[in-house]
């Protein structure tokens, strides 16, 4: 039921994005490929908008976000996959030849000043996996290809021999939701493979998924070890400290434990207050657009404000151990800001509130100081709690409303 919601919600997404028609990419598919394949065997992509002017010798690697197969046990986890492959989240079937540019990928100089004129990849995310995995695994009458690792592997090496990115400027990895996991598990990569006069930073949209206490993450090796096949030294960023502790090897997915994996500068885009783990990982179901919080119970607020305090104090303890990163983390219920003009560069999402200080400002002055070779703080962490940044409490967006509306 939760996998089904999020297929509707991203189709609502994609209708959204394609209101704001300002220019088009073209697929390129993979058709040779080694071993890259989407869940269900079909060849991987992306959508390539051409870079002009002063952008020609930029690149902008962009991952698409939409959840992933989850379940208690395996069993459940390959249905979830099953259903996924027959989906545009789990097969290239479907996929549109063209795609039209928004929110981060828009042609506009004025609400896209940082990559208007780059050469932006947006990668089709189709592994079912977080950009994660490689296996093939038999299943009902079919095969379920796990093959988030070997995608990307292949997307680089196309990205390298077809676009020349190792003779380019700059590039920056980000990516959406599931896509800002991938932009904090793949810079390492990158960089290893990008000669170092390319300047490379990351850029992950609503990835900083913090670690609740209380979850129960003592069996996730199970599925991790199913989809590696058995070889967690696949897993993305190479190096993590607890690799072959079974209870503890899913802190190898979270990125508060692996950020001194991370060898570039990366730049955190985030609520404090992420709707989508409120929603699906913390179960609270009480907000609604009308009333905010209002409904809720006492112990939902506790949730609520633990989520913000751990978020907080996280972001917080990167802000001292990493002064050449940057963060924008606002106190709204929102969950990926790129996607859409309105959110990354409109008047009502700033940090703090009336400040003109937009994701989009922000990462674009970051970008154009690691240009520069200088650097200045970039740290924009919104130190009122919720409702109080009331331009963005986002409760009346157009995201929130089907969130929180639909009982499916
Ligand atoms: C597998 O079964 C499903 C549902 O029964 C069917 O739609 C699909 O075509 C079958 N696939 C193959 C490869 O036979
Ligand atoms: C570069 O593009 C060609 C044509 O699409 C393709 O055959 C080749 O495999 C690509 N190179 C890599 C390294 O993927
Ligand atoms: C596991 O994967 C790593 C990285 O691709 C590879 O070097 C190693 O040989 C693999 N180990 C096994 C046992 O397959
Ligand atoms: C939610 O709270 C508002 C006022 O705070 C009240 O009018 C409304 O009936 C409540 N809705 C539910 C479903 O409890
Ligand atoms: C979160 O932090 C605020 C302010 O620091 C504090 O008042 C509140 O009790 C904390 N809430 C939880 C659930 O830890
Ligand atoms: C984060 C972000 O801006 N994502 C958008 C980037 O552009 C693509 C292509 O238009 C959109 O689909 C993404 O939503």
């Amino acid at each position: 039921m939760k996998a089904l919601m999020f297929y509707i919600f991203l189709f609502y997404l994609i209708a959204l994005a394609s209101c704001q028609q300002d220019g088009k990419g073209n697929l390129v598919l993979i058709n040779d490929a080694k071993s890259a394949k989407c869940l269900d065997g079909s060849p991987i992509g992306f959508y390539f908008f051409q870079g002009f002017g002063e952008g020609q010798d930029k690149f902008l690697i962009y991952l698409q976000g939409g959840g992933l197969c989850q379940g208690e046990t395996n069993e459940e986890l390959l249905e979830q996959c099953y259903q996924r492959s027959k989906t545009t989240l789990g097969s290239s079937k479907k996929w549109a030849k063209t795609a039209q540019n928004s929110g981060n990928l828009s042609n506009n100089q004025q609400s896209n000043p940082a990559f208007y004129n780059w050469n932006k990849i947006y990668v089709q995310y189709c592994d079912g996996y977080l950009y994660q995995g490689s296996a093939s695994i038999p299943y009902k009458n079919t095969t379920l290809h796990f093959k988030g690792y070997d995608n990307m592997v292949e997307i680089f090496n196309y990205l390298i021999q077809n676009y020349s990115i190792q003779s380019s400027k700059m590039i920056v990895l980000s990516g959406g939701s599931a896509g800002g996991l991938g932009a904090f598990y793949w810079n390492q990569y990158l960089r290893k493979i990008i000669n170092s006069n390319v300047i490379i930073i990351a850029a992950p949209d609503s990835g900083f998924f913090v670690d609740i206490p209380g979850n129960d993450n003592s069996q996730k090796y199970k599925q991790i070890d199913l989809l590696t096949n058995g070889n967690r030294s696949i897993l993305q960023p190479e190096g993590c400290p607890y690799l072959q502790q079974n209870d503890l090897v899913y802190k190898c997915s979270q990125p508060q434990y692996i950020i001194d994996q991370m060898p570039v500068p990366v730049f955190i885009i985030n609520s404090l207050y992420d709707s989508y783990t409120l929603k699906y990982i913390l179960q609270i179901n009480c907000i609604t657009p009308t009333y905010g919080l209002q409904n809720c119970s006492n112990q939902d607020i506790q949730k609520v404000e633990l989520l913000r305090n751990l978020t907080f104090t996280q972001l917080q303890e990167i802000q001292t151990k990493k002064p050449n990163w940057g963060i924008w983390a606002i106190s709204c219920l929102y969950h990926v800001f790129s996607e859409s003009i309105t959110t990354y560069s409109g008047p009502k999402y700033e940090v703090p509130m009336n400040s003109d200080f937009t994701v989009s400002h922000v990462l674009n002055q970051f970008i154009q100081q690691q240009l520069s070779g200088q650097s200045q703080n970039n740290f924009y962490i919104d130190q009122v709690v919720y409702p109080n940044n009331q331009n963005c409490n986002g409760l009346s967006s157009f995201y929130n409303k089907y969130i929180y509306n639909q009982q499916i």
